[in-house]
């Protein structure tokens, strides 16, 4: 699953807050025959049943596909599912807690917001990080943006941690994403409002073939 995890560029992420029940495995797909190879379920605020039930239903075909299926949130239920991976946010606990709670051999991803977060990440060991977000984001209101500056002193502290570069990515901004130093990226909104989500996760992975 390690070997899988480093062979990622392009992370998908099914949000609830842009996807109807109906469409949660047809995007699944869709991301996976993009080439997209790890791929979360972030269901905000939504009842546990509900989430259950889709993660369920993302582990299954990201299992029988070869795509790495990530929780956002919830290690006991990561556990209950047999989830690949599962991630948490700053206030999410310790890694070690998490990682107790999920099980040995489930990948733990964190986010962070900065440098600092970035070096403390990677001192508890997860498996990967996303850093950003690095522009304002509609999935994320609120939330303040860190810029690209830090990028490549970010990339420089995670060392061979893979780190993925999230929020406000599209296809406008990449360029400049990657010009900064990204290798990864998480592409929320804009891949799945796009009217062919596999096409564009299959454009996107190759601009960052040809970075
Ligand atoms: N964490 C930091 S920014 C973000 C998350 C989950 C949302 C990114 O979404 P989008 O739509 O790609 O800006």
């Amino acid at each position: 699953m390690k070997k899988l995890l480093e062979s990622c560029h392009l992370y998908g992420i099914v949000d609830m807050g842009y996807t109807g029940p109906e469409q949660v495995e047809a995007r699944t797909h869709a991301l996976i025959d993009g080439g997209v190879r790890i791929i979360q379920l972030r269901a905000k605020g939504r009842e546990l049943p509900l989430v259950k039930a889709w993660a369920v239903a993302m582990q299954a075909i990201c299992r029988e596909r070869g795509a790495i299926f990530v929780l956002n949130d919830y290690p006991e239920m990561a556990a209950e599912i047999g989830a690949d991976a599962v991630h948490v946010g700053q206030d999410g606990g310790s890694l070690a807690d998490v990682r107790k709670i999920a099980g040995p051999g489930v990948l733990v991803g964190r986010s962070t917001h900065s440098l600092e977060q970035v070096r403390e990440a990677k001192r508890e060991g997860a498996d990967y990080i996303g850093f950003g977000p690095l522009y304002p984001t509609g999935t994320k209101p609120g939330r303040p943006s860190i810029g690209l500056a830090d990028i490549a002193a970010a990339q420089e502290a995670a060392g061979d941690m893979p780190l993925f570069c999230i929020g406000g990515i599209n296809g406008t901004t990449l360029p400049e994403v990657l010009k900064a130093g990204a290798r990864r990226v998480v592409i929320v909104s804009w891949l799945l409002q796009q009217a062919d989500i596999t096409r564009a996760a299959q454009s996107v992975i190759s601009r960052m073939e040809q970075a």
